[in-house]
């Protein structure tokens, strides 16, 4: 077979973000654009006589791309291909092919929540052989490749029909196309205690479970899992059809862009709701009167884990990205573990967990996971939810234990952690970082600290201003820059941060997070998150002059 080299031309701003290199559509389709980034990935890497996953969450420019990838990936000498059927493979299912069967790499295609469609995004992960995203050390490379290429290498062949489960060659390579559900459905099986979660569902007529796929890739993950494994009826699902372009919706769980499931949910009574985004790695717990957020969802895993079998050893350790609300080191100390605060995105996480240090750990922004993948993982954390349920109700035989009852006992445990996020999105750039500038400012000079701000409940004194930095214990790579935070006397928090995965302009996340003991009593613990508070809302806006810098009155979205 010949390898035939392509004089291409770098483009600018191929650098990856949080999660991989996301742009619109028409960007990706540009001559040469992505072959370039494809090329500068196996650039950065050694993956000849190699295996390579493929997989993605199937939106809009997904089957060009693939064959792309299989066209490049062969040029530079791959050994095999494993591609999910009709190239699917959820973001965590995928991490878990790379694990099973000892791939070197895996490339995704997805950009998450991001809306998809020819006129939306487009995105392009590498993932390296722990099943993880890959570390800065090789995100750096790939950057530095897309910024010299001169040449992309591929064969010529006709394309490979992705339609079909089977094994064919493909010039010097070999392709495997797989069942895309079906190692994962194992893998959940062998971590949740599957029959006591079917007991309690087929005993409670009253406990009705609604999953939303928001027409992203876990549909056919979960009708498999809650249908085929739990026993539910097809009615548990709702727009789990799999689209390119999400059906036109935003694929993102949370309350604003999941109003879908938090309609039926509250129409219709049902006790447990959930959703997932777009590649399947987010997570929302949402029945009816009752929201977990992301911050407490994973301390409460952590609380209850030793009623799920995958845990049944013991939890090595705990961990959350800075943003997320300090819920789950309460859980920590409380058990005598060690726990870790990483900078924002998921591959922060890997290192922690191949050296044994890390069981479960989570973001703010709807990530709940632990290690048995090495991403995110949606409907794990919805089956762990359900385990949790069905544990503390064999528990409690005489009454119904829902949502609200596993928060409340947590909280009059812990205390609680109010916790919101304001994202402004789309902002100008300039606005943005003048509004950072102004931050570090006050940082580097101190003048704010141990000032008084006066708010509409209550005063609330800044205790410190710092620049977030992480050195990995691992391998002692350092991340600087990793968002501004304002401590508290009073032990609040308030965080300011760019986003990295946005396609367009800037977007800036502002975290919120007050901290109240147990003894605050259950009126005070039950609160809604915005009365919680409102006063240290006033507070962060405020003294970051964000409205002035921006220009926007309201947040676009609040989580
Ligand atoms: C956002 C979230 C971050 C998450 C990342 C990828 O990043 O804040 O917690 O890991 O998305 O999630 P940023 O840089 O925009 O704040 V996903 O579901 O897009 O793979
Ligand atoms: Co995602």
């Amino acid at each position: 077979f010949q390898v035939k080299e392509i004089s291409t031309k770098p483009f600018e701003g191929q650098k990856p973000g949080t999660s991989g290199l996301r742009k619109r559509v028409k960007v990706f389709q540009q001559p040469h654009y992505t072959e370039n980034f494809v090329q500068a990935i196996f650039d950065s890497i050694d993956a000849k006589d190699k295996t390579i996953v493929i997989g993605g969450d199937g939106r809009y420019f997904t089957p060009e791309t693939v064959q792309t990838i299989l066209k490049i990936g062969s040029g530079n000498g791959v050994g095999k291909f494993i591609v999910g059927k009709d190239a699917i493979l959820s973001t965590p299912a995928a991490s878990n092919i790379i694990r099973k069967y000892k791939a070197y790499g895996g490339i995704l295609l997805t950009a998450s929540h991001n809306p998809g469609g020819p006129d939306n995004d487009f995105g392009i992960k590498y993932n390296v052989e722990n099943g993880g995203p890959a570390p800065e050390s090789v995100t750096d490379k790939i950057f530095a490749k897309t910024k010299t290429i001169e040449t992309y290498k591929i064969i010529e062949a006709p394309p490979v029909d992705l339609s079909k489960i089977g094994e064919t060659s493909y010039g010097p390579s070999q392709v495997s196309v797989i069942d895309s559900v079906a190692d994962y459905v194992t893998l959940l099986e062998g971590i949740f205690d599957f029959s006591l979660i079917r007991q309690f569902l087929e005993s409670q007529n009253e406990f009705r479970v609604l999953f939303d796929g928001l027409h992203g890739v876990t549909g056919p993950y979960a009708r498999a899992i809650f249908v085929g494994s739990l026993g539910l009826p097809e009615s548990s699902l709702q727009n789990c059809v799999p689209l390119p372009d999400f059906g036109g919706g935003h694929p993102d769980p949370n309350l604003t862009y999941a109003h879908s499931l938090v309609e039926v949910v509250e129409k219709e009574n049902i006790a447990f709701g959930a959703a997932s985004d777009g590649d399947g790695d987010r997570n929302m717990i949402y029945g009816k009167g009752a929201f977990v957020t992301p911050s407490d969802s994973v301390a409460i895993i952590a609380h209850w884990a030793d009623v799920i079998p995958y845990f049944k050893d013991g939890v090595k350790g705990l961990a959350r990205s800075m943003p997320t609300s300090k819920a789950i080191d309460l859980v920590a100390k409380k058990k005598g573990l060690e726990y870790f605060e990483v900078p924002t995105g998921w591959k922060f996480f890997g290192n922690l967990m191949d050296a044994g240090r890390l069981s479960i750990c989570g973001e703010e922004s709807f990530g709940t996971g632990s290690d048995h993948v090495r991403e995110k993982d949606g409907v794990w954390a919805i089956v762990a939810w359900l385990n949790i349920l069905a544990a503390a109700n064999k528990k409690s035989p005489n009454k119904l234990i829902g949502i609200n009852d596993i928060l409340l006992e947590f909280y009059e445990i812990y205390g609680r952690s109010f916790f919101t996020r304001y994202d402004y999105e789309e902002v100008s750039s300039e606005g943005a970082n003048n509004l950072v500038k102004n931050l570090n400012e006050a940082l580097n000079t101190g003048s704010l600290n141990n000032s008084v701000h006066v708010s509409s409940t209550g005063d609330f004194t800044i205790a410190s201003l710092y620049n977030f930095e992480y050195t990995d214990p691992i391998d002692d790579s350092v991340s600087k820059n990793q968002g501004q935070v304002v401590t508290f006397s009073d032990g609040s928090r308030v965080v300011f941060r760019l986003s990295g995965t946005g396609s367009q302009g800037a977007t800036v996340r502002v975290y919120v997070e007050r901290y109240v003991a147990p003894d605050a009593g259950k009126e005070e613990l039950t609160k809604p998150a915005a009365e919680g508070l409102k006063g240290l809302i006033e507070v962060a806006l405020r003294v970051s002059k964000l409205k002035e810098y921006l220009g926007r009155e309201e947040p676009t979205v609040i989580t």
